[in-house]
């Protein structure tokens, strides 16, 4: 039906250097290969893929501090930040295929800057907000949420080529789903802030249908702003999604990934979501690299209105003989 159709753009963003796994560049080829597309098509969806970004290669990009690449992630953000930009003024809801979770940097600040205020949900093993001065191993795909929020800003130094990013989300416009390996400065940021988190504590305890409600009750509290869905597929557990850069036993289990992104696409107010972390060269055969693909794009066929139950043309009558 031509008023309940999803608009799609995807953009691909083949980008590795916010950690030191090679392979994790190849997830958004992957992930088309996989069918998305078609599949995106076959349930009703109006899509356009936008392709992928090319990186420029940037030599001498020598460690700040403990920053590893720095130089790369802020250009390579910079980027698809304009990318995502686009693809939203196009009336799309964006999809971006990382690549790392550093990704989330320019996925998260185009958005916002085609929109007034976000709600972010971050769907993760880890809680990926450790600052420069915090960060045990310097990886920026461990850092993307404290460049963005507003409380972090005074925390952060200046860092070449990320002179461009301005905070663009509150610390009570974001909920984690999914955590179970968080460093403890992280620990601290997370209490100090409140920010709202449902642990795989909170999820074994409340089950995904109420963390779901509660999820969003505190993201709608107030008024109802456009959602984020930041997906890094190794919330899933490494029994589901093996083919990751750091797998963490305990996590969310497929079915729970797919009752999250239903939920998310029945509010109506998805506007942009990331799948990142799949990491072809991280899985030992092929069925693990196979099941990791499968179940980044069922997640996102999930939020775009693939439902379990199955579904019908409103119009559709049963053949007469
Ligand atoms: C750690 C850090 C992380 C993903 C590992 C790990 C972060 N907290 N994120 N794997 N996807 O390096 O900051
Ligand atoms: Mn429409
Ligand atoms: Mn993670
Ligand atoms: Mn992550």
């Amino acid at each position: 039906d031509l008023h309940h159709h999803h608009c799609v753009g995807i953009i691909g963003a083949p980008f590795s250097k916010g950690q030191q796994r090679d392979g994790v560049q190849r997830g958004a080829d992957l992930i088309r290969a996989a069918g998305l597309v078609q599949k995106l098509k076959g349930q009703g969806c109006v899509v356009k893929d936008y392709g992928n970004l090319t990186f420029e290669d940037i030599p001498n990009d020598e460690p700040v501090g403990r920053l590893k690449t720095p130089r790369a992630v802020g250009r390579a953000n910079e980027l698809l930040a304009g990318a995502v930009q686009k693809i939203k003024s196009d009336g799309n809801t964006c999809v971006m295929l990382g690549g790392d979770h550093s990704l989330a940097i320019g996925s998260i600040s185009g958005h916002a800057a085609s929109r007034h205020e976000l709600s972010v949900l971050w769907v993760d093993a880890h809680a990926d907000i450790n600052t420069p001065l915090t960060t045990p191993t310097g990886n920026i795909h461990g850092q993307p949420l404290s460049y963005l929020i507003h409380e972090l800003h005074s925390k952060i130094p200046i860092i070449p080529n990320f002179s461009w990013i301005k905070p663009c989300v509150a610390a009570k416009d974001i909920v984690y789903i999914g955590l179970r390996d968080v460093d403890p400065e992280e620990h601290y940021i997370l209490k100090h802030l409140g920010i709202k988190t449902f642990s795989m504590t909170e999820v074994d305890r409340l089950g995904i249908a109420k963390v779901m409600e509660q999820t969003c009750d505190h993201m709608f509290s107030k008024v109802k702003k456009p959602i984020h869905l930041s997906f890094d597929i190794d919330a899933l557990d490494p029994s589901v999604s093996p083919a990751t850069g750091t797998p963490a036993a305990g996590g969310l289990t497929y079915r729970e990934g797919i009752y999250i992104t239903e939920h998310i696409c029945q509010t109506g107010l998805l506007s942009a979501v990331d799948m990142v972390e799949v990491n072809p060269k991280q899985g030992k055969t092929e069925e693990e690299i196979k099941s990791t693909v499968n179940a980044a794009v069922d997640l996102l066929l999930g939020c775009f209105g693939r439902v379990r139950e199955g579904s019908h043309e409103p119009d559709y009558q049963i053949p007469n003989p």
